[in-house]
């Protein structure tokens, strides 16, 4: 395949729901200035999505919003679900952009997000079974570190996980490894940015990681600074199955950005900011949940297949 003709495919690969955006303060059971950055799974035959609530205060916590089918009709919880404990030194600034897997040996779901701590944003793990209760583990790596997930196995006897630390102000994403999801090591770089890009500036993990057959699908973001602000687009990246370090394929060009006027105008214009992906293998479809700029919920569908052509036509990765 010719470089055009990627660029083509994947420019066409994600369908935004006409009804976009999906979710609004507007809509908000209670005062919310802005929502956005939502992780999302299925569960119990509904879409769920732990939504990121900015206050008016400009504090953010998690609300639950679920739907049958993805797209409309959602029952949001009528007060926050998951609030921070600003007391706390942890969870002094509130809480952001969830990220959830199911954890297959504790056979609970793992939220990891961003505590906005006394020290800088910090990676904190909470598990749940219901989404009503939730048991805190608290902070897993010191500041700055954001955008993390785990994966939903042990790979070679340990827990992994995906974050983006910020190191001499580059942002990278890397990947660590934990006997019993409390100490973590054996820190290794995953994904850098790469010079002159559209991922230049900046990545991070957009979406929990997704198993197929030919290694863990990553959908990830990437930022290049402009004299006008941030661009903040979603990229594609393909791991091994069974040594998930090693990069197996990585796209050049990002697959969603922002285009529609929800995307470009808000607190923050020029934001996708995908957080969470749900699959219905029977329809071939995967939906991408994404904040647009850092005001509202949307929500892109695409093939699975094509999907899995695109990334399977990107270059080999280097190194
Ligand atoms: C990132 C995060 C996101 C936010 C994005 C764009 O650094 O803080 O929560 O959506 O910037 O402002």
């Amino acid at each position: 395949m010719t470089d055009l003709a990627r660029q083509k495919k994947a420019n066409e690969l994600f369908e935004r729901y006409e009804g976009n955006p999906i979710l609004t303060p507007q809509i908000w059971p209670y005062a919310a200035n802005a929502v956005m950055n939502p992780a999302a799974i299925r569960l119990d035959g509904e879409t769920l999505l732990l939504v990121r609530v900015e206050d008016m205060r400009g504090f953010s916590h998690l609300t639950v919003a679920r739907s049958k089918n993805g797209f409309t009709d959602w029952q949001i919880d009528k007060e926050p679900t998951m609030l921070a404990d600003h007391s706390s030194q942890e969870e002094r600034w509130g809480l952001e952009d969830p990220r959830i897997i199911w954890l297959e040996e504790q056979k609970q779901y793992a939220i990891t997000y961003t505590s906005f701590s006394e020290g800088g944003p910090l990676v904190s793990l909470a598990i749940t079974k219901n989404f009503r209760t939730f048991a805190r583990l608290g902070g897993l790596l010191p500041p700055e570190d954001k955008d993390a997930c785990l994966f939903p196995r042990r790979i070679n006897g340990r827990f992994a996980m995906i974050h983006r630390p910020i190191v001499r102000g580059e942002a990278h994403m890397w990947m660590s490894f934990s006997p019993d999801l409390k100490h973590w090591g054996d820190h290794r770089l995953l994904i850098m940015t790469r010079h002159a890009y559209w991922d230049c500036h900046r990545v991070g993990l957009a979406c929990q990681p997704v198993e197929t057959e030919h290694g863990w699908l990553l959908f990830y973001h990437g930022v290049r600074s402009t004299t006008a602000g941030a661009i903040y687009r979603m990229g594609l990246a393909l791991l091994d199955l069974h040594d998930p370090w090693k990069v197996l394929r990585r796209g050049d060009e990002w697959i969603l950005g922002p285009r529609e006027m929800y995307e470009r105008v808000g607190d923050v214009g020029g934001v996708v900011f995908p957080t969470g992906v749900t699959t219905d293998m029977d329809k071939d479809l995967l939906h991408i949940y994404y904040g647009a700029a850092d005001c509202t919920v949307a929500v892109a569908t695409a093939k699975f297949s094509e999907v899995i052509d695109y990334i399977l036509s990107c270059p080999e990765a280097m190194g």
